[in-house]
Order: structure tokens, then sequence, then C-alpha cells
């Protein structure tokens, strides 16, 4: 297409290319038998595959948006979106750095909604273990077929209406990858076509990589028809009191509806990639999790890279960017959120970040605590609900310092705002969404295709008490039950309150595509003879000690720990000794030299029996009251051993 006949095509309300469609063919929803029509106002409809137009179809059909815009993933075509928006007042620029974007949501609009987030399957027992009697489950929500059908019918219809319908055909993973999915998302929301830009790989050659309907189907709508009936709060398109995140693996489909924020509304990310992505992972036998990559090279030059497993909120994008304080010790981002990990022919796991971008909480990242995040977020990011500054900068909690006398800050409520107010001045699960390939430390092999090979995988979590800075598994099966018991303080990415522990397997608990049982029994399966298993760690970066204190530094100064993960992946085996939990490093093994703060290493690998004792419980119950019947013998036997060995300390 000439680009004059863009140009002519934006300015001009009269449709480029009228598609005739048979509704008949097409909708189960509408109900609608007259002939409708598509208006294509970018992109060429009638070359697409077949499949694909019969999926636009059906949907432009049930949401009735004005028009048609086929993304092809171009710089203009961004720029053209960024411009547009500015204009409409939904963003605006942030003048203190390169190509940077504020936007605002409505404040009910804030975070993943958890009790809103469904997959449906026919039987609940596919979806979620079958809880104990009386207890409500908690590892996922099940909705019946019929009655997502239902809820939808009572959101979807007309609810693009004076909106425009953009087609995003988009690669998580390297394009073509050998371990990449593609997808197509189709959303009425400018937001979510920039930000899709940056978190995933936009491109028309999906198109022609698609073949035969492999690809995962994603709808998304802010349910805002024009002209609104309400009065929108910051210019933010959704509908908070309808929310319904829905998935249905069976049909590889995500349908999402009401909110415009990313958890929701990215569909590439949490949706494709964790829950849909881990069903297809067990189908074909590899894993989608909730992990960090991050690659790790000693002063000799050797390099080994670590998959971490972490709840929202607990540092991951820090420490896939951390600079070590170890001398000599280099650590390189591959990704700060999700790891799809596959077996090669060799035996070795490998590993791909699906996302080509972060999507990282910006309170607590500052030059001290993330400063390749700062860096990574210098251009080019969409930043939301932080708070702004007169400069055209930005600003939240743990920032390195307040802006310079004279700049004043508007809250992301987008009032002024001093240190004196009693609100903060960016939301706690605000973010910023930037080009992964901007990290300084991003890895050179973080878009090879067959993926980075895998030496150890990391679970931990947010562990005021009892839990000590490292330990590890004494094997893979023993690493699989540590993963299921794992436990973190809450999180703000999430609509939850306060600071519980709360339970958080494999850091996968709001991920879960499938009946969790099965997923335990799908990573025991996994240890077949002739593969090299990663070694499984635990870490505790958050103990705290009776001053109500961090007892360890954290940041940089976790290398340290890396460096015991590190050799313990070379097979040194004096540097650790048996505990009640795992092998915990020997005295003096942790390397603390140079370390500035006295640390009470004693008191960071304390085994408190009453503490254990508990804890056991805590998980006896989950399993009991969650996975009930569900769960593996194997597990439950790693339980027991667990309780003797803490019993007999
Ligand atoms: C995230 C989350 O946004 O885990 O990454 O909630
Ligand atoms: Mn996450």
């Amino acid at each position: 297409m000439a680009p004059l006949s863009i140009l002519l095509v934006f300015r001009r309300p009269n449709p480029l290319f009228i598609h005739r469609i048979s509704s008949k063919a097409s909708s189960v929803y509408a109900g609608n038998q007259q002939e409708r029509q598509i208006n294509v106002v970018h992109g060429n409809f009638e070359k697409l595959p077949t499949d694909i137009k019969s999926y636009i179809i059906e949907k432009y059909e049930l949401c009735q948006p004005e028009g048609l815009h086929i993304c092809d993933g171009s710089e203009a075509e961004n720029k053209k979106f960024l411009q547009e928006m500015h204009k409409d007042g939904e963003i605006k620029p942030l003048t203190k750095y390169d190509n940077c974007w504020y936007a605002r949501t409505d404040p009910k609009d804030v975070a993943r909604v958890e009790s809103k987030t469904v997959i449906a399957t026919e039987t609940k027992s596919e979806t979620i273990p079958t809880p104990k009697e009386s207890i409500k489950g908690l590892l996922g929500q099940w909705m019946a077929p019929a009655a997502l059908y239902k809820a939808m019918g009572e959101r979807y219809p007309g609810c693009m209406k004076g909106r425009t319908m953009y087609v995003i055909p988009f690669s998580m993973g390297p394009v073509g990858g050998t371990i990449s999915k593609n997808g197509i998302q189709l959303t009425d929301s400018r937001y979510v076509v920039v930000s899709m830009r940056v978190m995933t790989r936009i491109t028309p050659t999906v198109f022609d990589l698609i073949g035969g309907g492999n690809y995962v189907k994603c709808l998304h709508s802010v349910g805002c028809p024009l002209p609104t009936k309400k009065q929108l709060v910051e210019n933010w398109p959704c509908d908070p009191e309808r929310v319904l995140v829905s998935h249905i693996p069976d049909k590889m489909e995500i349908m999402s509806y009401g909110s415009g924020y990313g958890g929701n509304s990215l569909l590439g990310k949490k949706c494709f990639a964790l829950r849909i992505g881990s069903t297809i992972a067990k189908r074909e036998g590899w894993l989608a999790e909730h992990m960090l990559i991050l690659g790790i090279t000693n002063p000799q030059g050797v390099k080994k890279y670590i998959a971490a497993a972490f709840p929202s909120a607990c540092g991951k994008t820090n420490l896939a960017m951390m600079e070590p304080t170890l001398p000599g010790w280099k650590v390189e981002c591959v990704g700060d959120d999700i790891a799809w990990m596959k077996f090669d022919s060799n035996g070795k796991l490998r590993a791909i970040n699906p996302e080509n971008g972060f999507f990282g909480v910006a309170p607590g990242t500052s030059m001290k605590t993330n400063p390749n995040a700062l860096k990574a977020c210098m251009s080019n990011t969409v930043f939301t609900n932080v708070a702004e500054t007169s400069d055209g900068g930005v600003y939240w909690e743990g920032m390195d310092e307040l802006p310079p006398p004279g700049v004043s800050i508007t809250s992301w409520k987008n009032k002024p705002w001093t240190p004196d107010s009693k609100e903060p001045a960016a939301h706690p699960n605000s973010r910023f969404c930037a080009p992964a390939s901007q990290c300084p430390t991003i890895d050179p092999d973080w878009e090879r295709d067959d993926g980075v090979p895998i030496s150890a995988i990391i679970f931990g979590g947010r562990r005021p008490q009892g839990v000590p800075l490292v330990y590890e598994s004494f094997d893979w099966q023993h690493g699989v039950f540590i993963g299921a018991g794992m436990r973190s303080e809450a999180t703000a990415a999430a609509e939850h309150k306060g600071k519980v522990i709360m339970h958080d397997p494999f850091a996968m608990r709001p991920f879960f595509g499938y009946n969790f049982g099965k997923y335990l029994d799908h990573w025991l399966s996994l240890n077949k003879p002739g593969r090299d298993m990663p070694r499984i760690f635990h870490v505790n970066w958050f103990r705290k000690g009776a001053d109500g204190k961090f007892m360890w530094p954290g940041f940089g100064e976790n290398s340290r720990v890396l460096e015991w993960i590190f050799k313990r992946t070379n097979g040194q085996e004096d540097i650790a000794k048996k505990s009640a939990v795992g092998f915990i490093p020997t005295k003096d093994s942790l390397n603390l030299d140079g370390l500035k703060e006295n640390v009470d290493m004693k008191g960071l690998f304390d085994l408190p029996k009453d503490f254990w004792m508990d804890e056991v419980s805590s998980i006896r119950k989950y399993f009991d009251e969650q996975v009930n019947v569900d769960l593996p013998q194997k597990i439950a036997d790693e339980l027991d051993s667990l309780e003797q060995r803490v019993s007999d300390m």
C-alpha cells in the first residue's frame, strides 16, 4: 500500500475497503442475521490466512467496532498511535526523556484482578484441584463453558462500538524460533497496541508462520463503547465492575473484558505465556514458568544460566538485572518475568524469555537498587500510574532523590504531592513498560531461538521469619516439593491487601492454566534418565531480625549467594552440608569478602524448630485442603520426610 493512500485513509471517514461477510458463517453470539461489513482502515484483510479471517470476522461481528486496523508493528504506526493518544489526552509525553510517555488509569483499574480471572474447561477438575469439602479452591478459578458464554454474551456484543478494532500479530519469543509461539490479539485500545509492541514482537510475518490454526487467539476490549455513557476518569476507558479475564485452553483462546491495565490487557504476558502457555507446555512436554532468566559469568569467564521463580514484587527484575558486588563476576539478563523451558535432544534444559520488554513495578526502583532498569526506561517507555514532575520527568517511592527545588510533583491520582502527603505519589503497582533490548546488561544470547542452557532453578519468597538465606534440594523430587510449598508476603500486583504470608506454589498461584496436582505430576515426570537435570535451590533475601530490620543487604550482595549456587552446579561438594530443609552452605563457604555490613550468618541460617513445625503444618493443611486427592504421592512423601527431619532436629 502506498504511504499516500494510508494518509488519505486516516483523513477520510470512508472505508478503504469493504469486506462483505455473511453473519451466518461466523457469529455464534450476535444472532444477527443481516449482512454486515468490515471497514478495513489499515492493512490487507483479504491476504490474511483463512482461519484468521474467520476469527476476525466472528469477533468483528460480535464487538461491532467502527473499523479494522491490521497492525504492521512499524515505527511509523507506533508513532501515529502515540500522537493520536496524545492528541486525545490519553497519554502525555515526558519531555525529560526520549520518546517516553505517561498514562494515568482510572483508579479502579490498577492491577490484575484475580477474582475475575477464570479458566473454562468442560470439567472443573481440569482447571483446579478438587478442594476438601466446604473449602474454597484457591488454585485458580474455573468457569463452566456455558456460564462463560453467557457472561460473554452480556459483555461483548457491541462493546467496541465507535472504536477501532486493532489486529496485532505477535510472536512470544524470537519470531519463528523453535520454542516460540504465535498469537493474534484483537483489541480496541491503542494503549494496549503500543504496550504490546514493547512486550512482544509484532510483525505481519506471524501471519505467514501461522498455519492450520496453531496460534493463540486473544480478544481484548476495554468495554467502553462510544459515545461513552459515563464520564471517563483520567480519560482511561474501562468497565471495572464487569471485568472478566477468561481463558479457554481447549480452543487456545483468551477473552479479556473491561480492564486496560497490563496484566489484564497485554494478553501475551500472563494470559498466554503462563496460563494458556502452561497447558500447551504440559501437552508438548516442556515448562512455561513465572521465572526470570539470568546469565552469570565467573572471574575465569565460565558462564551459566539460572532461572528463578519469585512471586510478584519480590525483586525478580532487580535480580535479573543485578550488578554483582563480588569482583570479577558478571550477571546478564535474559528475562525478568517468564521462562519457557524445553529439554533439547542432548537432555539439556534450554530456556527462552518469550517477552520482548519489561513491564516492571516502578516503586523501589532506583540507581541503588536497579540502575539497569532505570537506564532501560530512559527512552521508548510507557509509564503508568507513577507520579509526574513539572520538568517532564517521573517520580515514585524509593527513587534515589526528590526532584530539585522548584520542580513539583503530581501524584498518580493527579493531585499535587509533597513528601508530607498522606497518600503515596505513585501507585504501589505503577509500572514502566520498556524494551528489553535497552537494558545495558541484556545477555548477548537473549534472543537465541533455541534458548540458553539452564544449570539451576531457584525458588524464593518474601519470608520475614525462619527461612534461611539459601538452601539446596536433595534431588529433583525434593526440589519440586520445595516449589510446591512456596510461601510469600502478599503483593501489590494484584488486589490483595495487607502483609499476609500467602501460599504461592512455584510463584504460579495466579497463573496456573490447569490443575496444580497435574502440574506437579508434569514437573516430576520431567526427570528422565539421560537428562541433565538442573539443581534446585530456595532463597530468601527478606529475613528480618529481632529489630525488624532485614538481616541480609540484598541487591548486588545477592551475587554471593549466586556464587555458592554456581559452585554447587559445578559439583563442588565440600561447600554444603545437610540440614533438615536441604543442603545449606558450610561455615565460611559463602563468600563474605568485602561485605561492608556486619551480617549475622548464624541467624540467617538458623532453623527454629517451632517455626519449621508450623511451616510443615501450614503446608500440610494447604495440600490437604487445596490439592487434596490430586496431590502426587511423591510430594506427600516429601512432606512426611521433611516433618520427620524437623522433628529429629
Ligand atoms: C507481574 C506480576 O506483573 O507477576 O509480573 O504480577
Ligand atoms: Mn510476574
